[in-house]
Order: C-alpha cells, then sequence, then structure tokens
C-alpha cells in the first residue's frame, strides 16, 4: 500500500494539559508513524494565515486568539489513506459529540478547544504540511 502524508497539530489546550505525548502515542499505535515535529507559538499572523479560510466566520477572531495563546505541535504524519484515517481518529469537530475513544473525546474540551488539528484533504494537506515544514525538514 503506498503511504500519505497529512498534517496534525497538538493545539494549544492539549499541549498545555500535558496531553501532546498521549496524543502522539495514541496516533503511533492507529499505525501512523511521525515524518516531522516542532513545538512553536504561533503569532498572531501566522495563525490568521493558517486559518484564512475561516476569515469571515464569527468564530475566526476566538478561533486565532486559542491558537497564538500557546505552543502548539505541528507534526506530518505517514501512513495508507493517511487523510481520512486522520479525520477518523481524531473525532468530531466538537469534542463534546465526538466518538467514544477519539482523540477529540479523549482529550479535547469543545468545539474549539478540540485538542488536534487534521487536513480535510489532499489539496489541505498539501498546503499545511509546506506552511510548517520544508521539504528537507519533511525529508531529513
Ligand atoms: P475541523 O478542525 O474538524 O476540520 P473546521 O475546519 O470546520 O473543523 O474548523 C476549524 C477549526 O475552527 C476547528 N478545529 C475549531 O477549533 C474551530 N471551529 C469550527 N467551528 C467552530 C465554531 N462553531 N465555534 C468555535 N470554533 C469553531
Amino acid at each position: 500500500m503506498p503511504t500519505e502524508k497529512t498534517l496534525t497539530i497538538v493545539k494549544p489546550d492539549a499541549v498545555s494539559a500535558g496531553n501532546m505525548g498521549k496524543i502522539i502515542a495514541h496516533l503511533e499505535r492507529a499505525g501512523f508513524s511521525v515524518a516531522a515535529m516542532k513545538k512553536i507559538t504561533l503569532s498572531e499572523a501566522q495563525a490568521k494565515a493558517f486559518y484564512a479560510v475561516h476569515s469571515e466566520r464569527p468564530f475566526y477572531n476566538d478561533l486565532v486568539a486559542f491558537m497564538t495563546s500557546g505552543p502548539v505541535a505541528p507534526m506530518v504524519l505517514e501512513r495508507e489513506n493517511a487523510i481520512a484515517k486522520l479525520r477518523e481518529v481524531m473525532g468530531a469537530t466538537d469534542s463534546r459529540q465526538a466518538a467514544e475513544g477519539t482523540i477529540r473525546n479523549l482529550y479535547g474540551t469543545d468545539i474549539e478547544r478540540n485538542a488536534i488539528h487534521g487536513s480535510d484533504a489532499p489539496e489541505t494537506a498539501a498546503v499545511e504540511r509546506a506552511f510548517f515544514f520544508s521539504r528537507l525538514e519533511e525529508n531529513g
């Protein structure tokens, strides 16, 4: 089976709660390998750019404030069918609705503080990987 790459971000709520390692372990148990990772604090401009697609939504300013409130851990994940599989193990956007045993069910709180981001399609995965990682960082 050919592998596919996707981008995840362990969000500030999960990093500050000390759940980063548990989330990485959960992802590894689900068959993902970490191809690249870093821990950074996003600037307002960076968070706005990353979520530009949501700029007209009412929750945009709150989302940017939350995503800049502390360090995040972006990672490139690799496995077969990675994009769809990550969406499955993450669970629904609203952590309160996320299926039992999913990452958002286990580590998220609500629709904003939902522990983890995952790319939703091949085009967004490519753009989001390039947002955080150079080709050298992914392959080195
Ligand atoms: P997902 O992260 O499940 O792909 P999107 O792309 O619809 O969800 O939304 C991006 C992010 O925006 C979500 N992860 C969540 O943090 C935030 N978000 C989405 N909808 C809302 C909302 N109604 N209120 C607050 N935050 C929201």
